[in-house]
């Protein structure tokens, strides 16, 4: 089996959608087969599942040190400054979220990796891409240094898989919700603070407007999709910049009338803040058919089963 051979580096591991993927990997290739990396502390989750080692994204000769030492063949490169956090420090989302990149796909080359996984958003359209069903090829402006960091961040990947050959492959997220690690610094977090909330405080103030409507899709179904994107046949994978990616579409009413239904008492409040002109900025619904027609994605979660779904776990965490 092909899997045995493989060493995986999961880079930003300690991060929302680090911890459960590398979880995830884990199971297919063993745990001393997937190394965590990132620049703070393991996270409480991977302790004892398998190797961990601090690095700095930027540091590109203890990375390729730490390639060829550990024989790695597949890396996964989820180290970014998200869409809120990227506007407060421009200059630092831009270097980070470019350079981190360009040293993998770098590696990548040099070492001949067998394949490059790295994540786009949804925060690569603007204002003047289509609100609905916002298809793959579009009109793509994006107001916001996360959203432009990654628009260009898909062309270096279809730069260095036309170029070199570097297997480098890549999704466009919605925003994600899960209930294992905290999501760090996007516009989409209040979807993910409205259930700690409605058991803890039975109450929520929203930073988006009750009307605001953005794509979304659950943890669990983004690591599927993440990894049947990356064991589909090369040949399936005709996207090279980044695929559209969609599970579901709500606004910050629809996921409190969702929650309702659970806990009758929980109430939300409205205070929109500098966020709202981020989600204003991007579509409120994405068309994935791509995706679905080259390598047959298929969500799984809609708004009810995830609330359902996060309410249980939570609860039972406590
Ligand atoms: P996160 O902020 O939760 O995690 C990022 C991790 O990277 C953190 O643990 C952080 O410590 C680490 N990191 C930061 N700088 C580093 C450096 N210099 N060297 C090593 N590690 C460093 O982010 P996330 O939500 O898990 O996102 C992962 C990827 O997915 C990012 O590229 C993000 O843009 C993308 N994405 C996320 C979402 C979402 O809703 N979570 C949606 C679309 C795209
Ligand atoms: C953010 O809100 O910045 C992220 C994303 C959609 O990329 N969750």
């Amino acid at each position: 089996m092909s899997a045995i051979k493989e060493k995986v580096l999961v880079i930003g591991a300690s991060g929302q959608i680090g911890v459960e993927l590398t979880l995830a990997l884990r199971k297919i290739y063993g745990g001393a087969n997937v190394i965590a990396a990132d620049l703070r502390e393991e996270n409480d989750l991977l302790k004892g599942s398998g190797p961990y080692v601090s690095l700095d994204i930027m540091n590109k000769e203890m990375l390729h040190v730490l390639i060829l030492r550990q024989n790695i063949t597949q890396i996964y490169l989820l180290a970014a400054i998200l869409s809120a956090t990227g506007e407060k420090n421009p200059n630092l989302a831009w270097h980070l979220n470019m350079q981190g990149l360009l040293n993998v796909l770098d590696i990548a080359r040099e070492e001949n990796l067998h394949k490059v996984y790295w994540p786009s958003s949804i925060a690569v359209f603007g204002p003047t891409s289509p609100k609905q069903n916002c298809p793959q090829q579009t009109i793509i402006e994006p107001t916001t240094v996360y959203g432009i960091s990654k628009y260009a961040g898909e062309f270096w990947c279809n730069y260095y898989f036309n170029r070199y050959g570097v297997d480098v492959r890549s999704l466009r997220y919605p925003g994600l919700i899960s209930y294992k690690s905290a999501p760090g610094g996007g516009t989409t977090d209040y979807a993910v603070e409205i259930y700690h909330d409605a058991l803890e405080e039975k109450s929520y103030e929203s930073f988006l407007s009750e009307d605001t409507y953005l794509p979304m899709m659950y943890m669990p179904d983004a690591i599927r999709a993440t990894i049947e994107l990356m064991e589909a046949p090369k040949e399936k994978i005709k996207v090279r910049t980044s695929y559209n990616l969609s599970g579901m579409s709500f606004s910050p009413k629809e996921i409190a009338a969702s929650i309702q239904k659970h806990i009758p008492e929980f109430t939300i409040s409205y205070k929109p803040d500098s966020r709202q002109a981020i989600a204003d900025s991007w579509p409120q619904s994405i068309d994935d058919s791509v995706a679905r027609n080259d390598w047959g994605w298929k969500p799984e979660f809609d708004l009810n089963g995830m609330t359902e779904d996060m309410l249980k776990n939570l609860t039972a965490g406590k």
